[in-house]
C-alpha cells in the first residue's frame, strides 16, 4: 500500500481524488482477487484513497506518564476530525515504561507511519511500548467516529488511572 501511495503521488493523480476513487471502485471490481492476493484488504485501498501524503498535519502531543513517576497520559483526552492527518508525538519523561493501548481506536484509523528513532514501521499497529525517555511519531488518519478508550497495559497502570479517552468526530 506504501508503494500505492508514492505511485499516486508521483503521478500527481491527488487532485482528482474523485476520479480515482471511481478508478480504484473499478479496478477493485475488477481485480478484487488480485488485490486480495497482493495481501491489501478492501479498507486499506479505500484509506489510501482518503490519505493524500501531501495534505496538512495537526501536531498532537502526549505524555506517558510525568517525571514525578504518575501513572497518567497528559492530555488524558484527544480529539481528532474524521478524514484529517495527524502526527501524535509520544513520549516518556518518567522513570518507567509505558504504553499506548488503543485497540479500538487503532482499528478505525488508517496508519501512515509510526516513526521511532531511525525506524519508520508502516502498516497496522495496535499499540506501542515507550521505555523511559523514548519519542515516537505516529502519523494517522482517523477514519470512524465514536469515542474510544486508552490505557497503559502495564499491570497496574490502568487500574489506578493511567487511561484515556479518543475521540473522533465526523469532519466537514
Ligand atoms: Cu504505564
Amino acid at each position: 500500500m506504501v508503494n500505492l501511495v508514492a505511485g499516486m503521488k508521483d503521478l500527481k493523480l491527488w487532485g482528482q481524488t474523485v476520479g480515482l476513487i471511481k478508478r480504484l471502485l473499478v479496478s477493485m471490481a475488477a481485480g478484487l482477487v488480485l488485490f486480495w492476493a497482493m495481501g491489501f484488504g478492501v479498507a486499506d485501498v479505500a484509506f489510501a484513497a482518503a490519505a493524500p501524503s501531501q495534505q496538512s498535519l495537526d501536531i498532537v502531543q502526549v505524555h506517558l506518564g510525568n517525571q514525578a513517576g504518575g501513572l497518567v497520559f497528559e492530555p488524558d483526552t484527544l480529539t481528532f476530525e474524521a478524514r484529517k492527518r495527524y502526527k501524535l508525538l509520544l513520549d516518556n519523561p518518567s522513570p518507567v515504561k509505558h504504553y499506548f493501548t488503543a485497540k479500538d481506536f487503532t482499528d478505525v484509523i488508517w496508519t501512515q507511519k509510526v516513526e521511532a528513532g531511525k525506524v519508520e514501521v508502516k502498516g497496522a499497529i495496535h499499540e506501542l511500548e515507550l521505555k523511559p525517555g523514548a519519542v515516537a511519531e505516529w502519523v494517522f488518519i482517523p477514519q470512524k467516529p465514536g469515542t474510544y478508550e486508552l490505557h497503559c497495559s502495564i499491570a497496574g497502570h490502568g487500574e489506578t488511572g493511567m487511561v484515556g479517552q479518543l475521540s473522533i468526530f465526523a469532519g466537514a
